[in-house]
């Protein structure tokens, strides 16, 4: 019996882990670099939607910080971006960032 509840649990957070990798996958923003802060590791974007942090405006432009900063190494002021953020301790964080292609 306890051993079956435990296979369960294993199963239950499987699930929760793969559905939430899943979530994560769809959750790319979109944005425009509007200015890049390297020393600060920060960077501006103008951006639409960003569903998991509950951001349904348009065109709001707002300071993120980036999780590593080599990501402002990957994109220059004017860029088109797809980017992933998430709400941390020290503020609102860019996971991933990618040119639009
Ligand atoms: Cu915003």
């Amino acid at each position: 019996m306890k051993k079956r509840n435990f296979m369960a649990g294993i199963l239950a957070i499987s699930f929760a882990l793969s559905s939430a990798a899943a979530m994560a996958q769809a959750d790319l923003a979109k944005g425009e670099v509007k200015k890049i802060d390297e020393s600060a590791g920060k960077i501006t974007l103008k951006h639409g939607p960003i569903k998991n942090l509950d951001m349904d405006e348009d065109g709001m432009t707002m300071v993120f910080r980036v999780q590593d900063p080599a990501m402002l190494k990957q994109v220059k002021v004017g860029d088109k971006v797809q980017f992933q953020a998430e709400r941390a301790t020290a503020g609102i964080t860019v996971t991933k960032i990618e040119k639009q292609k």
